[in-house]
């Protein structure tokens, strides 16, 4: 039988009709007199602001379900991947996930929770880019707040159209196929909503949902609660045979390490960021974010490499 469609406002409502008869804001908005009490929004109904968020956010997963990158994980080398990604090539379809409800990872600070961002020279380059101020110690520039860059670069990476962003979602494992020439590969992610995620020892049955992408990017940070996700479960599904661990800190080695060491870990899927030094047992470098953003970048560069080839 044919389904009836949901009619766009509830026809009899006193709203509706108050819309039908006529405006019910008879004056044209005076900025002085609006806050001197008299401030009066446009009608709305309770059906429409649920319909309007409803329809773009069912409308974008079922459009992503085929991506042509997944990035997992919002934090400094997500966005920096991103950005990269989506402004060198309008053309992907370029996916984030990230299990938090607030993107940005742990770049809203710098160290021990103060504000200032340091970012060792050459990687200042990505903070022109992107139009951050910032004063320059000769060998190193300081952003004043981590929230500067974090605000900045996201929003950028949210205005750009090929770029869409699920956050509250967690991956939970990896899609893995074997190609034709017998070879394992990464083919895409297995996604839930966080708070699901969270509680499958809680609840009975509560399965997964997909996304299929030639290119996924993890970029899931050091081993936390979520962290590492790919790298730690390349070895659980026999793909690595160990992890590397993140070793130390020592901010020299640790950066170009990781700037370097970013690939294709595996067929279809890039690491980049803190997730590597887990995979490889490098360093950690502390609070510096240069090799972050770079790693971001050259994340981007692979993942075009493997798309065109
Ligand atoms: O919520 C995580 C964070 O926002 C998200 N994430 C983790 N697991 C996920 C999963 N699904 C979806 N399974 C997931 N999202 O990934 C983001 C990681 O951001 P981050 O800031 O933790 O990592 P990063 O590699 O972008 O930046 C690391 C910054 C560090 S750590 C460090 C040190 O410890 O020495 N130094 C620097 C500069």
């Amino acid at each position: 039988p044919p389904v009836a469609t949901a009619p766009s406002v509830v026809e009899d409502s006193p709203i509706h009709l108050l819309k039908k008869n006529g405006p019910i804001i008879d004056k044209t908005f005076d900025i002085n007199e609006d806050y001197q009490g008299n401030y009066r929004f446009a009608p709305i109904e309770e059906a429409e602001v649920s319909r309007a968020m409803i329809k773009r956010y069912f409308n974008m997963m079922y459009e992503r379900t085929v991506s042509d990158v997944v990035i997992v994980g919002a934090g400094s080398a997500g966005l920096s991947c991103a950005y990269h990604l989506a402004t060198a090539r309008p053309d992907l379809k370029i996916t984030i996930l990230e299990a938090n409800v607030a993107p940005g990872g742990g770049a809203w600070l710098g160290g021990q929770l103060m504000t200032p961002m340091v970012v060792r020279k050459p990687a200042d380059r990505f903070l022109r880019e992107l139009g951050i101020a910032y004063e320059d110690e000769g060998n190193f520039v300081v952003v004043k707040h981590a929230a500067l860059f974090t605000s900045t670069i996201l929003s950028r990476v949210l205005a750009l159209p090929n770029v869409v962003l699920m956050n509250a979602t967690a991956v939970e494992d990896l899609i893995v196929r074997t190609d034709f020439q017998g070879r394992q590969r990464v083919a895409g992610v297995v996604t839930n909503w966080t708070l699901v995620a969270l509680n499958h020892d809680t609840q009975s049955c509560m399965d997964p949902n997909t996304i299929t992408a030639p290119v996924i990017v993890s970029a899931t940070g050091h081993d936390g609660p979520m962290g590492a996700f790919s790298a730690k479960r390349l070895v659980s599904a026999g793909l690595l045979k160990e992890l590397g661990n993140m070793r130390g800190l020592d901010m020299n080695r640790a950066e170009p390490a990781i700037v370097n060491g970013t690939r294709e870990v595996t067929p279809g899927l890039i690491l980049t960021g803190m997730e590597l030094s887990e995979h490889d047992g490098s360093n950690r470098m502390g609070p510096t974010f240069g090799a972050m953003m770079a790693s971001g970048i050259k994340a981007a560069k692979e993942a075009i490499r493997i798309l065109d080839s």
